[in-house]
């Protein structure tokens, strides 16, 4: 369990706030709801890919407590091809647009194309989730000039071809030292170093055992200094060890992930089913603070 000292050490300030957002981490773990607006996502696929009914859905999720909303136009579940720029921006904007006229929650984009993530902030989002943690720099340098918090994430290949035979020396060291170079990177493009969040990218590259790991290390990320996010919400690891085959059966499964991740002193959790996790959250923060008195 952290002290409270170790914690203040690592973040001088619980509060992050920038031009365009507010994020409060003095209660603990925050909560970041999905929001794919994409004909093939791998659980909530062609659910929101109309403009309306995506809204709806993320002013709902913002109503049960989501901290921050991440919306994405392009599914990267394994073996996925990409979609363009042009296409993406067709989808996600009218919807950044509409829920950023609507609520204070800031809206992240999840994408790793410079143009859609600039159209994005421009549209009203405030916040980057890049999967390729600065594949293109172009993103950082945005990020820098914007003042606005990106997340890193780690991933091996593509996700066309990430799931064939992913293989490390040691799973967590080497993704921790990608993900921290990277950081270092952004923090030289102008980033301040609060505003940058490193995610392991549990499902991107990684086998079953992977995920594992670095789950169970996830400690080590945090240990970092840097903010941490994990995604591992309804993903097929957690279809594995529980057989359930249906990602939206996959919801207790995800609650573990977030209580272990919420206890280890992670940041944020990406997840699709929000006033659930947010629950999982509050209690962890409340047995976190307990030795507080
Ligand atoms: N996972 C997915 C997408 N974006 N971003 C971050 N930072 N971390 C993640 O783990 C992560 C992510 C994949 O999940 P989902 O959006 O539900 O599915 P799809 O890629 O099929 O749209």
């Amino acid at each position: 369990m952290r002290s409270k000292k170790e914690k203040v050490e690592k973040h001088p300030t619980d509060l992050l706030e920038w031009p365009v957002g507010r994020l409060d981490f003095s209660a603990g773990c925050l909560v970041m709801g999905i929001l794919n607006v994409t004909p093939d996502s791998f659980s909530d696929g062609g659910e929101f890919l109309d403009g309306d009914r995506a809204l709806k859905h993320g002013l709902k999720m913002v109503e049960d407590g989501a901290a921050i909303i991440d919306v994405g136009g392009e599914s990267t579940r394994p073996g996925s091809v990409s979609v363009s720029a042009a296409e993406q921006i067709g989808r996600v904007l009218p919807v950044v647009e509409a829920l950023s006229a609507k609520t204070d929650v800031p809206i992240s984009v999840d994408t790793c194309e410079f143009e859609v993530a600039k159209a994005a902030l421009d549209a009203g989002a405030g916040m980057i989730n890049d999967i390729t943690a600065l594949g293109d720099e172009r993103i950082g340098e945005l990020a820098a000039e914007r003042q606005v918090p990106v997340v890193l994430m780690h991933m091996k290949g593509t996700p066309e071809t990430m799931q064939v035979e992913p293989r490390y020396g040691d799973v967590v060291a080497e993704v921790l030292e990608f993900l921290l170079e990277r950081a270092r990177r952004a923090e030289q493009l102008g980033v301040p170093r609060e505003m940058i969040f490193i995610d392991p990218g549990i499902g991107f590259g990684k086998t079953l055992e992977h995920n594992l790991l670095l789950l169970k290390d996830i400690g080590k990320f945090v240990a970092s200094g840097f903010r941490v996010l994990v995604g591992a919400s309804r993903k097929s690891f957690i279809g594995s060890i529980t057989g359930r085959q249906d990602p939206r059966e996959r919801v207790y499964g995800t609650a573990s992930t977030v209580a272990l991740c919420a206890a280890a002193g992670v940041s944020i959790v990406r997840v699709h089913d929000v006033a659930e996790m947010l629950d999982v959250t509050k209690v962890a923060a409340a047995v976190d603070q307990s030795d507080r008195s």
